[in-house]
């Protein structure tokens, strides 16, 4: 096997070094923002392998956390080492993609990195997301489970009819294959380029559509059942999701018209 390949196989010129070529270490800034609503459990077992991915990288952990009464907060503070963490502390349950929002802005990095807290997403995978936005010249990279290599067995299968069902109604939005993927890596700089106002969960998507990221690269992720504690989807998820498709595809009309008005 070829060793500077990784074993999930990455796309053709992203390596998994963690230096440029001349071996000088890179200079970005990453925080890998992990929003969190009772998972004290899952942090406890995600933090130590995530740590060791970071290894060599100039690193911080943002956990955004939304009053868990399992005091996920005050045990994310007790994080500071390999990896320092800091802690966003939200007065109530007010929603996942809101959370992210909340750690981009109390973020430090340059590359901003979210991935769940439940261990769900593979954190090996996490230096390689910051190299395709890094050295591999990306503006975003997605975990994917839909390209070859990645799969999606942490999903029982209404979940990935529901997922599927999703990512066909935002086909015509974007052009990645899993759109509904919660585990990406972006640069900082793309999010000025218009206002978020998610809804619901797909962070991902919005940023996607109103950012229009270029190039985006897709790396294949198994996706795994969560490390412990229990799915905080609920049942208004369904409609919070058509929502939000709804207002994305007004948002892309009206870029259109103005564009045809301006002509
Ligand atoms: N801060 C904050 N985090 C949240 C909220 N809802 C979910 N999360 C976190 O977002 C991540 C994804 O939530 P999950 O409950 O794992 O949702 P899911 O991955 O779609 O569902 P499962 O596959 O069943 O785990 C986890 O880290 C949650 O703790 C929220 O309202 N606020
Ligand atoms: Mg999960």
């Amino acid at each position: 096997m070829d060793a500077s390949r990784p074993p999930f196989g990455l796309p053709e010129g992203i390596t998994s070094r963690r230096v440029s070529p001349a071996g000088v270490p890179s200079p970005v800034r990453v925080s890998v923002i992990l929003p969190t609503y009772n998972e004290r459990g899952s942090l406890a077992l995600l933090y130590p392998p995530l740590a060791r991915a970071l290894a060599g990288l100039d690193a911080e952990l943002v956990v955004v956390d939304d009053g868990s009464p399992d005091g996920t907060a005050d045990y994310a503070e007790t994080l500071t080492a390999p990896v320092p963490t800091r802690v966003v502390r939200r007065a109530g349950k007010l929603g996942l993609s809101s959370a992210v929002l909340s750690g981009f802005r109390a973020a430090g990095g340059d590359v901003l990195v979210v991935m769940d807290a439940d261990g769900s997403h593979p954190p090996e995978v996490v230096p390689h997301l910051v190299e395709a936005v890094g050295a591999g010249g990306a503006e975003f990279a997605l975990g994917s489970r839909r390209v070859p290599g990645g799969s999606a067995r942490g999903f029982a299968a209404y979940r990935r009819l529901l997922s599927a069902g999703a990512a066909l109604l935002a086909r015509p939005l974007v052009s990645v294959r899993d759109p509904m993927s919660g585990f990406f890596a972006l640069r900082r700089s793309i999010l000025s380029r218009s206002p978020l106002a998610p809804i619901g969960y797909k962070i991902g998507l919005e940023v996607l559509v109103k950012c229009w990221p270029e190039p985006v690269l897709e790396l294949p992720i198994e996706f795994r059942p969560r490390l412990a504690g229990e799915s905080k989807l609920g049942r208004g998820e369904i409609g919070r999701y058509l929502r939000h498709v709804g207002r994305l595809y007004a948002w892309r009309l009206a870029g259109r018209r103005r564009a045809s008005s301006t002509r």
